[in-house]
């Protein structure tokens, strides 16, 4: 017994596969096999009744391990199978298929651009928010000194729900709620889609995104505005870029910008793509209006500050030389395809 044991062992090692296993099984096991059949084949009138009993047990002991060990080494077995993605045993399957080819996903243009800015703006210590698509009236408007009667409500088409609430059309519907809820000094960042009521073309869409800058803290003023948008330019465009300020007209800011940036196409000399100026108009900003301040419950005696919307669609067309916003909704594979599947 202790022969077939050390054989059945052996077998057992030397059986990889379900089926080999089951081989081995039924060679040990099976109606005629060596361990079912060690009590048929013995001749008992050779022994006593007590050895005849022990006899008895010790097959049935082989028996139950040979069961447990060979039962243990199939689940083993399919268990590698399964964890190889192997199908082992599985007729008809021909191994010499070439596998499924798993295509990989890319990452939007405008959300490259995003991540890039929120690390730039986290190193400067401002934290990213996200608020809210479907807004208020009066954080869209109202607080940010807008009044329903301002002629600047008509500067961007509103989309209304019927419940009176609208979809943000700019993420300077941001500003006065960080404000009421974290106070200052406040540095945040809140990227965003907006949506406008207008009529689309090669750089409008009615869908877009921004990512608005809010920095309030005592003693800010137009340097340290500056400061920040050289910091994210350069690192946008990898490398210095000379900018402007012009005079811009928000009702939530005073006073209020253009941002441009000298053409990085021409260098300024006049190309097709700053349409011969040398300049290309890109974040509009200003110091916060001292009345949204106050709206978000900020001492104007102490603190002041700066904002900005820059359009994220826009610089993302800039950035990788993008001919027509429509492409950037347009969820044709084609156009993705070209963009780094991980940064
Ligand atoms: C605003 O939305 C202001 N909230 C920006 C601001 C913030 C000013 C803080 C001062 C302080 P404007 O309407 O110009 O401004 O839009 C800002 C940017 O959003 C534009 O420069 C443009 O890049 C982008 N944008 C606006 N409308 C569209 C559109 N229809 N399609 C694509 N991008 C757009």
């Amino acid at each position: 017994m202790d022969e077939i044991r050390q054989q059945f062992l052996s077998d057992l090692g030397k059986a990889n596969t379900p089926k080999e296993l089951e081989e081995v099984r039924v060679r040990y096991l099976g109606r005629k096999g060596t361990i079912t059949t060690l009590l048929k084949n013995t001749d008992f009138s050779q022994l006593t009744p007590d050895q005849r009993r022990e006899f008895g047990q010790k097959v049935n002991d082989l028996k139950r391990f040979a069961e447990a060990e060979v039962s243990r080494a199939i689940e083993a077995a399919k268990a590698r199978a399964a964890a190889s993605g192997a199908t082992a045993g599985v007729a008809g399957l021909d191994w010499s298929l070439p596998g499924t080819d798993h295509r990989v996903g890319c990452i939007h243009p405008i959300a490259l651009v995003q991540m890039e800015l929120e690390d730039v703006f986290h190193s400067m210590g401002f934290m990213v928010l996200t608020g809210y698509e479907v807004e208020l009236e009066y954080y869209n408007f109202d607080a940010l000194n807008i009044p329903a009667d301002h002629p600047a409500r008509d500067m961007q088409d509103t989309y209304w729900l019927t419940n009176g609430m609208l979809l943000r059309t700019h993420t300077s519907a941001n500003q006065v709620r960080a404000l009421e809820r974290f106070g200052a000094p406040l540095r945040a960042i809140f990227p965003g889609r907006c949506f406008r009521y207008e009529a689309i073309d090669a750089s409008h869409e009615n869908t877009f995104y921004q990512l608005e800058g809010l920095m309030v803290d005592r003693d800010i003023s137009v340097a340290n505005l500056i400061a920040v948008m050289k910091a994210l330019l350069s690192r946008i465009f990898h490398r210095e870029v000379t900018i402007r300020l012009r005079p811009g007209f928000f009702p939530f800011v005073e006073p209020g910008f253009e941002l441009d940036v000298q053409c990085l196409i021409c260098g300024g000399s006049g190309c097709g793509t700053c349409k011969g100026g040398g300049w290309i108009e890109l974040i509009p900003c200003g110091l916060v209006h001292p009345r949204v301040l106050e709206f978000g419950h900020i001492d104007t005696s102490k603190y002041s500050g700066f904002a900005f919307g820059l359009g994220l669609t826009r610089m993302a067309m800039m950035k990788y030389a993008i001919p027509d916003i429509r492409l950037m909704n347009s969820g044709d594979i084609r156009f993705y395809e070209q963009f780094p599947a991980a940064v």
